[in-house]
């Protein structure tokens, strides 16, 4: 009885001994990135990392794998969901193969910083661990609506006759506007539009300088629509193995980025001055017109999504609302 007893202690001592050593050691995570490694999102990224690198000493540090030459933008969701790797940067229309409803981060209309507030970044985690084995972690981009970008003018909202290079972001309102439609990755436009395949592309109002697509794009529709989601997301058992000290570390990084987010309405102004001098014409619809535009591309984008997902988008859309 005796020896049992001791064997038990000895057998705890050593669980807790182990556990506490594991507490002490550094964790690698291996981020990927869903865009091209020289473009914007990537730019911003980096110094974060070389932060978080150097803060994070015999804590927690991350290992930049690479862009889409490592794993193609279109299987990162699923790296993640695997633990192929640990963490990535994507956007939602990149994984709606995991999950259809990683699309539907497009549709919020309050800054992060509220969506903490009001409940809607737990309800998103809500459905990330549950549908897709993820942790989201944070959204890096905001203030980044997408546009139409075409070398076929128009003169109202209406692209029928065109071939429009899409993800799932713009597939049923570019749709609805009567275009055809073809998805490809980001790393496949310029090719598109060299080879005449396309005569257009949906992307944010900055970044088509990174990949120079610039150089076949006469024209940008305003206004835009929507907002670029542009986040880290995290394999949900490599987050549920952090210790509390480098989750908390974690955390701090993760709220350091987000607080950073008002870079993207400069960016924005210093974009939008670059097109113009490389020769993009803009295409503006009147008032009205461009006012039942953006209330079309909700209307279209929030009906894609409950009929996708009538709970969940129900759950969803009041967080989403602006006040
Ligand atoms: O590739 C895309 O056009 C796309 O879906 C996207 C989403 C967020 C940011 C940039 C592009």
């Amino acid at each position: 009885m005796k020896r049992r007893v001791l064997c038990q202690a000895a057998a705890l001592l050593m669980a807790t001994g182990f556990a506490a050593g594991a507490a002490a050691q550094e964790t690698t995570l291996r981020l990927v990135s869903a865009f091209a490694e020289n473009g914007i999102y990537v730019q911003r990224l980096q110094p974060w990392i070389q932060k978080f690198n150097a803060e994070g000493k015999g804590v927690l540090q991350i290992n930049f794998i690479g862009g889409p030459k490592a794993i193609p933008t279109f299987e990162v969701g699923n790296a993640v969901k695997t633990g192929v790797v640990d963490m990535a940067l994507a956007t939602g229309a990149f994984y709606t193969n995991v999950m259809p409803e990683a699309d539907f981060l497009k549709l919020t209309q309050v800054p992060v910083a509220e969506q903490r507030r009001n409940g809607a970044f737990d309800a998103i985690n809500r459905v990330w661990n549950d549908k897709a084995n993820m942790q989201y972690l944070a959204r890096m981009v905001e203030n980044q609506p997408f546009h139409i970008y075409t070398n076929k003018k128009v003169d109202k909202p209406d692209l029928s006759g065109q071939k429009i290079r899409i993800t799932p972001v713009y597939r049923e309102f570019f749709q609805a506007l009567n275009a055809n439609v073809v998805t490809t990755a980001p790393g496949e436009v310029y090719t598109a539009l060299e080879r005449g395949v396309v005569d257009g592309y949906g992307w944010p109002i900055g970044g088509i300088f990174d990949l120079n697509w610039h150089e076949k794009t006469k024209y940008r529709i305003d206004p835009g629509f929507y907002d670029a989601e542009v986040s880290l997301v995290m394999n949900l058992p490599a987050y549920r193995k952090l210790t509390q000290a480098q989750r908390d570390y974690l955390q701090k990084q993760l709220l350091a980025l987000e607080a950073q987010n008002s870079f993207w309405a400069k960016y924005t102004t210093d974009e939008v001055a670059r097109q113009q001098k490389a020769g993009i014409e803009t295409i503006k619809f009147d008032p009205a017109t461009a006012k039942a535009f953006v209330d079309r591309a909700y209307q279209v984008g929030w009906a894609a999504a409950e009929k996708q997902s009538p709970e969940i988008a129900g759950r969803f859309k009041p967080l989403f609302a602006p006040k």
